[in-house]
């Protein structure tokens, strides 16, 4: 149900959420005084979001249910399945989905899942107390090259843009698939992460190809029409920068209190752990100290070593150096093939140090979350 939140009852709510949907030990920490307008569900979200950072991390998998190494439900009928469970019996406890192309009406996404498949798997994965995070690989709107044409597009389609009611259109479809995935004809809670890695360059988003100020009027107006015109308050909203250069400020592009629930970074180890390292120690840091002042929780939005192929990268190069973070969640890339994948599978080399990272304290995977998060208080 739609709720307008008070101090006060914000603050009721809360602690009869903790009260009939936490563990014991948990603390109400001190509550923030919001007036944002989102649903019961996603308000509870962001409170067992908190809470989980409080236990551990969540362990998070990009497109976890939709294809794995040796499966996909082009040519297999639908059964929940994840390449995590083929070596630990246990599912992620976040699940990222991408919807980049949803905005061109297609029936598909930019790597080929179904919208009507991955509507199920989001409710499945809902329904087992997992949290839906969703990115959005879009199409350049000015060009139609896909995210990583950098032609110069965002002044084109904020207001006044001469591609402006194109967007429109673009950010209606994306709310009516939103609108679309609902329990009890209420749409689930989601965590939206829209124009991630903006302070890359790789992304018509991104630095050099927009002004910081075009890109916080986009990610507002985004806002608005999908909270205002489309009456959308199932979102949670997160701002996620890639890994940063020496010279980057993190805020450089956030848009505003008002606009963001959660905040994020993606850090890649690019087959150098020193250099991941210094950056996790480093970036992480930054983000959680911005975040404790924000009092938002936080998370590690995107990561992974490419095929994996660091002996050990989980447990010794991962596992010490996100551990007392205080992040929320880490979210590994997809396993797309032989080449592109991010996540241990059956057989795999790193399938027994995966094993090891299951068992570890802080890590929480879908059987250890699903007593936190109850999709039906
Ligand atoms: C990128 C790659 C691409 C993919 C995109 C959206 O990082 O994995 O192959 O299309 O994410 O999922």
């Amino acid at each position: 149900m739609p709720i307008s939140l008070k101090k006060i009852s914000l603050y009721t709510l809360l602690i009869a959420v903790i009260a009939c949907n936490s563990n014991k030990k948990d603390k109400p920490e001190e509550i923030k005084e919001v007036d944002k307008k989102v649903s019961t569900s996603a308000e509870n979200l962001l409170h067992n979001i908190k809470l989980i950072s409080q236990k551990g991390f969540a362990i998070g998998h990009q497109d976890a249910t939709s294809y794995g190494l040796g499966w996909n439900y082009r040519n297999d009928t639908l059964q929940i399945k994840s390449d995590i469970q083929t070596v630990v019996n246990d599912f992620p406890a976040v699940f990222g989905f991408d919807i980049g192309h949803l905005e061109l009406g297609n029936t598909h996404n930019l790597d080929s899942v179904s919208f009507n498949h991955m509507r199920t798997l989001m409710l499945d994965a809902y329904k087992k107390g997992g949290i839906i995070t969703v990115s959005w690989h879009l199409d350049n709107p000015t060009s139609g090259g896909d995210s990583w044409d950098k032609t110069p597009a965002v002044s084109d389609i904020i207001s006044g843009g001469k591609h402006h009611e194109k967007y429109k259109e673009w950010v209606a479809r994306v709310a009516d698939f939103f609108k679309s995935v609902t329990v009890d004809k209420e749409p689930i809670p989601i965590v939206f992460r829209p124009f991630h890695e903006m302070n890359g360059g790789w992304f018509w988003w991104g630095e050099g190809n927009c002004s910081a100020e075009d890109y916080k009027t986009l990610w507002k107006e985004t806002v608005n029409l999908l909270r205002n015109e489309h009456k959308l308050d199932n979102l949670l909203y997160a701002y996620s920068p890639n890994k940063l250069n020496p010279n980057d400020d993190y805020l450089k592009y956030y848009p505003g209190d008002e606009y963001v629930d959660m905040l994020g970074i993606d850090i890649y180890d690019f087959d150098n752990a020193d250099d991941y390292i210094k950056s996790l120690k480093h970036d992480l840091a930054i983000v959680k100290q911005i975040a404790t002042e924000k009092q938002m929780p936080y998370a590690f939005t995107e990561t992974g070593n490419e095929t994996l192929n660091t002996p050990n990268w989980f447990t010794e190069v991962l596992y010490p150096n996100i551990k007392d973070t205080g992040i929320a969640w880490v979210l590994f890339w997809r396993n797309h093939s032989d080449t592109h994948h991010y996540m241990t599978f059956k057989e795999h080399s790193s399938e027994a140090d995966f094993k090891i990272f299951y068992d570890l304290p802080q890590t929480l995977f879908l059987h250890n979350t699903n007593t936190i998060i109850n999709p039906q208080q």
